[in-house]
């Protein structure tokens, strides 16, 4: 291949450690039947035969002649399964769980892979790789797995055929409709990377499914937007793509448009509480599964930005979703309903709450409303959404995104797991007791977590192979938020770069500070946002500093800085359940990270050790900027340990991380003194 394995390398490991490894894993019996066993006989023999050197012997039978195996089936299916397990144990785990023991059975040693799925042999058999990937040991093996969250979905902004994708800095879309039902290897590759971190779902179009993202001045492709994935050619297309990814037990969605009855159905309206609107998606889903028996179901975007919805014919967003919902009674399908949307309210921060909160409750069961982590949009930090905490009879699905639209882009290394840490166990209070975002998620059904994707045709997938450690973070975490960003970063690195414990040490350290680098160099760290450029529209950037362009979103004036999100301000701390709203309503306690998010502040103010807000944004946009380049300069001394192609590939990404960070730096720093003529103490910063 001319692409990058990741973390599925499969390095030879060490040589003191494969005689134990292979004594349990060459000689493998493994079930047949489902699609998702062809992937597990053909990850084994990928992944042992580049860990250990070997391919393993597979067998269709229980082998007699030998020592130890491996025996990988469901419960009842396999003797030396079924007389070692306990085999309630096994069916009642939850789907994509999955059992690993070590057992012996008539005179033989055994390592057993059982699950209630196909999907959760599939996972336990990557579980079983990674453990020899990262040098742990097999011999006395008792894991029993279970995903946290029932759906792991990446959301791809991919714009079908002219395979631009939307917030994406990794080339171009992986997924080719023109030359589908034709499957490419890169399909096959990418589901194994997703099913190897537990993801059970893909969205493989944007969300905004009728307009074009980047129009060009002769837009032929306009008019086949995603909304036209729906029509039954396109159908056929998606079975095709849905057959490799079900091999790695992951189910393919769409995003689909609100108007679609009327662009593709040729009626007169979209209005949700139409009989013939109703009618028209009932067949049209019963048509997809007839095509595609395993189809996950639809991603909405719906009122927000351009795209059609219910408020086009004055009915609320709930209604509007249950039509889908109701669509997709009798099948095994979903709905995700995009929370993002704007109103009228002047501050955007309040705007989600006040189109959903009033409408908890209403919801048809097998619709999940997809919360994005903050009001705002993907900053580099922002205050969790308040609508966690207010939405207690609906299912909730949070969406966080993986590619970095406002975290540098692909080129600037700031790895998301630690801020995805942060939301998930960010305590919402919920019903007046602790209550952390990933409790909310884990109580309901038809619960989740969504992310949106960050990979495309570059070598790298991710294009800066470091950001790799994004997608792996997203699975793992979605499916164990109990696990710490160290452990996972630790894991991503091990596999990615091999065993030289100073390369794992240095890589997992600059992935773990990397993120409040960059907060500290695109906010300063106290809460301030949303001060990007954005630039015509064809070019919207969202990558270079310009605080000049969205003043509301850090208030800056020439007496003091920040927004005014207090109860009594813009509204939005009441909108948090108690003591949160007192919590964030207060300056003196509203936590310092936060601090410009909630309060318009004198320049002057004083923090708690005596420093002031203006001396703080200085400070923190500095230390920012000169992170950058200790994590570049880290990076640098592992030139020789880690393989030139990408070493020298990392290094391009940090010569131009480090001169962005300072350019933001420099931007913002001037930017303040200018507001406020209160120059750095330390004279950094120019004052004229
Ligand atoms: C935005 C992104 C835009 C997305 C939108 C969304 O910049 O590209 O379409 O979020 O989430 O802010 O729908």
């Amino acid at each position: 291949t001319t692409y990058d394995d990741c973390w599925l390398r499969y390095d030879r490991v060490d040589d003191a450690l494969r005689p134990g490894y292979r004594r349990r894993l060459t000689h493998a019996y493994v079930s047949e039947g489902a699609p998702e066993l062809g992937a597990v006989r053909a990850e084994l023999r990928r992944g042992l035969e580049g860990l250990l050197g070997r391919e393993p012997h597979l067998w269709q039978h229980p082998p007699r002649s030998v020592d130890s195996f491996l025996a990988i089936g469901h419960p009842e299916e396999m003797r030396p399964i079924s007389e070692t397990i306990d085999v309630d144990e096994a069916w009642n785990l939850a789907d994509g769980g999955f059992l690993i023991r070590t057992v012996e059975w008539e005179g033989q040693e055994c390592t057993v892979l059982t699950a209630s799925s196909d999907r959760g042999l599939v996972y336990g058999t990557f579980h079983l790789l990674r453990l020899v990937a990262t040098g742990e040991p097999i011999d006395d093996l008792d894991v029993r797995e279970e995903p946290a969250n029932e759906n792991r979905i990446v959301n791809h902004w991919d714009n079908p055929f002219r395979r631009s994708v939307e917030r994406g800095y990794a080339g171009q879309s992986i997924f080719d409709w023109e030359r589908l039902p034709d499957v490419r290897e890169r399909y096959f590759d990418y589901a194994r990377l997703l099913a190897s971190v537990g993801i059970d779902g893909v969205v493989p179009n944007n969300v905004n499914t009728g307009i074009p993202s980047r129009p060009t001045e002769n837009d032929a492709v306009a008019d086949r937007a995603g909304w036209q994935l729906l029509a039954r050619e396109n159908l056929e297309k998606l079975e095709a793509l849905a057959s490799v990814f079900r091999r790695y037990g992951i189910r393919i969605y769409l995003s689909v448009n609100y108007a679609a009855p009327i662009r593709l159905g040729g009626l007169e309206t979209a209005d949700p509480l139409d009989p013939g609107v109703r009618q028209w998606w009932k067949d049209k889903v019963d048509e997809i599964y007839e095509i595609v028996p395993d189809f996950g179901g639809f991603l909405v975007k719906a009122d927000s930005e351009g795209q059609p919805g219910p408020y086009d014919y004055d009915r609320s967003h709930a209604e509007g979703a249950n039509v889908l919902g109701e669509a997709f009674e009798g099948h095994d399908g979903r709905v995700w309903w995009r929370a993002f949307v704007y109103s009228e309210h002047d501050d955007r921060a309040v705007q989600a709450y006040e189109a959903f909160s009033h409408i908890d409750g209403e919801f048809h069961d097998n619709v999940t409303v997809q919360i994005k982590n903050g009001p705002i949009d993907f900053q580099p930090r922002e205050p969790i959404s308040t609508l966690f905490g207010a939405m207690p009879e609906t299912s909730l699905g949070c969406e966080l995104q993986l590619t970095g639209e406002y975290t540098g882009q692909g080129v600037h290394t700031a790895s998301h797991v630690p801020m995805w840490k942060e939301i998930l166990e960010f305590d919402t209070h919920g019903d007046g007791e602790e209550r952390t975002v990933k409790d909310v998620l884990a109580d309901v059904e038809g619960q989740g977590i969504a992310g949106v994707g960050v990979v495309g045709e570059d070598e790298s997938w991710t294009g800066n192979h470091l950001l790799q450690s994004n997608l792996y973070g997203f699975g793992r975490l979605c499916w164990d938020p109990d696990l710490s960003s160290e452990e996972i970063t630790r894991e991503w690195a091990r596999q990615t770069f091999g065993g030289d414990e100073q390369v794992v040490e240095t890589v997992t350290d600059i992935l773990l500070d990397s993120w409040h680098a960059c907060i500290d160099y695109h906010t300063g760290g106290l809460g301030l946002m949303h001060m990007m450029y954005n630039g015509e529209e064809a070019l919207e950037n969202h990558y270079d500093p310009a605080p000049w362009e969205w003043p509301e979103y850090h208030g800056a004036t020439a007496e003091g800085i920040g927004v005014d999100r207090t109860s009594s301000g813009s509204g939005y701390a009441a909108q948090y359940r108690d003591p949160l709203t007192e919590l964030y309503d207060d300056p003196e306690s509203c936590p310092e990270e936060l601090l410009l998010f909630f309060h318009h502040l004198p320049w002057e103010y004083e923090l708690t050790d005596g420093t002031t807000v203006i001396q703080r944004l200085y400070d923190n946009l500095h230390a920012g900027a000169a992170t950058v380049d200790d994590l570049r300069e880290r990076w640098l001394d592992l030139e020789g340990s880690v393989d030139e192609r990408r070493h020298r590939h990392v290094t391009a990404r940090f010569d131009e991380h480090a001169l962005q960070a300072k350019r933001w730096r420099d931007t913002l720093c001037t930017y303040f003194y200018e507001k406020s003529g209160v120059p750095d103490e330390r004279g950094r910063v120019p004052t004229e």
